[in-house]
């Protein structure tokens, strides 16, 4: 167990030693307070979902693997493994809902059939925690999904199937953000994509323009809820050509004023996400992250504290985008404990994000205002070795979660008392 003097003490420390780097750590810690993170509710079960007792994930590129026991096998269960996960994670969270994460109550309601009442205990239980939602229309894991083909389908029953979940989706996102006080963010993400080389890319991509049209002809205000559009450079299954690709939805987003959705591991590896930011916000109002970690592909391993989520929590804190990026994880591993994932994940954005906070920021950008160069790049290799775990360490002592290593203890006894017995 952390020594809780030990803690402070170390606390006390460290901060005289960012104070001298003109870094204010207590500030840094009350800023924590504007990076809210919505946690993707599909890390519980693998990305199933309770439209029947036994689905699972199918199709559209996107892949889960591993077979760690103890996943939520109903909502009570995932809703008690949520409540875990916070209790262990500082700081406040959102919940980001899919739309096969419904009370479907036993019954078959198709995706063209979803309503807002197969949500309402999920809004009361967000309610009761005073937390925000977020939303997904679910494009996949489904015999309408099977051709590859959704919203760009260009089989016209097949399409509008897709766009009635779409919109009936924004509705249910809308009233979420209603009834919770806090807009929701709804994403449409499809794995509309070819194997091999198609001739009428721009056939489907028209398609997907005309549905997305469609699909969003009803305005909600934005205090209600707010629409994403989540690009892809390729899927597992889909190659060759993706529908949706940036270059599509980032023309969609900029001429409909829609939220762009970058996932990091989305892109070709070489190119970052962080340095996106920048760039799309100076045509659109917002943007959702999706917070992963590909691994050679868009693998969606657990997120952990790299140079690509440094950048991206740097990019948001040093330009104050707080109230401009919806900050969301994407990332699914049924290989190791589901709730230590959620935890070493969400810890890990949110140590990326104080951390970005306890630099000075102006006065770097003074050195590289006066071309001090050799200057700017020693002040970044020394902050490395700051004592940043201690900071970390008081957040969390602070919100009276566990410190450090301790979280480890709470999951392994959670698994045992739990997990283990479902
Ligand atoms: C897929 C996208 C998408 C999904 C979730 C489950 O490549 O990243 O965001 O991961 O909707
Ligand atoms: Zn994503």
């Amino acid at each position: 167990m952390a020594n809780k003097e030990q803690v402070i003490k170390a606390y006390e420390l460290a901060k005289e030693q960012y104070a001298q780097l003109g870094v204010d750590t207590d500030a840094a810690i009350k800023k924590m307070d504007d990076v809210v993170i919505s946690l993707h509710c599909w890390q519980t079960d693998d990305v199933g979902g309770f439209e029947t007792p036994d689905a699972e994930l199918g199709g559209g590129g996107i892949q889960v693997t591993g077979n760690y026991p103890g996943k939520a096998k109903n909502i009570p269960q995932m809703r008690q493994d949520l409540e875990k996960v916070m209790a262990l994670l500082p700081g406040k969270q959102r919940l980001n809902l899919h739309a096969i994460y419904g009370e479907f109550g036993g019954e078959k309601v198709d995706r063209n059939e979803i309503t807002v009442e197969h949500f309402q205990g999920w809004i009361d239980w967000a309610k009761e925690r005073g937390m925000g939602l977020d939303f997904n229309a679910t494009c996949f894991s489904h015999p309408k999904a099977d051709s590859g083909f959704t919203l760009s389908s260009k089989d016209e029953e097949t399409r509008k199937f897709w766009v009635e979940h779409v919109a009936r989706c924004r509705a249910i996102a809308a009233e979420m953000g209603k009834q919770l006080g806090t807009s929701a963010v709804h994403n449409t993400w499809i794995p509309d994509g070819s194997k091999d080389t198609p001739i009428d890319r721009n056939g489907h991509r028209t398609l997907l323009k005309k549905s997305l049209d469609e699909a969003m002809s009803i305005d909600y205000p934005k205090e209600q809820m707010k629409d994403a559009v989540e690009s892809k450079l390729f899927g597992i299954g889909a190659e060759a050509m993706t529908v949706g690709s940036h270059d599509f939805y980032l023309g969609y987003a900029i001429k409909n004023n829609k939220l762009i959705c970058l996932d990091n591991g989305h892109f070709h590896p070489t190119e970052e996400v962080g340095d996106k930011i920048s760039a799309c916000l100076q045509f659109v109002d917002e943007v959702l992250l999706h917070v992963t970690r590909p691994v050679r592909w868009d693998s969606d391993h657990v997120v952990t504290l790299n140079e690509e989520v440094k950048l991206i929590a740097s990019e948001v804190v040093r330009n104050n985008f707080y109230n401009r990026v919806n900050i969301g994880l994407d990332f699914f591993d049924a290989s190791i404990n589901r709730i230590g994932a959620y935890v070493i994940g969400t810890r890990a954005a949110q140590i990326a994000f104080l951390n970005a906070l306890l630099e000075p920021t102006e006065e770097l950008i003074k050195l590289e205002e006066n071309e001090n160069n050799f200057e700017r790049l020693a002040m970044l290799e020394l902050l490395k070795s700051k004592p940043f775990g201690a900071v970390w360490d008081y957040y969390c002592l602070k919100n009276d979660v566990p410190v450090g290593e301790d979280y480890i203890k709470e999951i392994q006894n959670y698994e045992k008392e739990v997990l283990r017995k479902r």
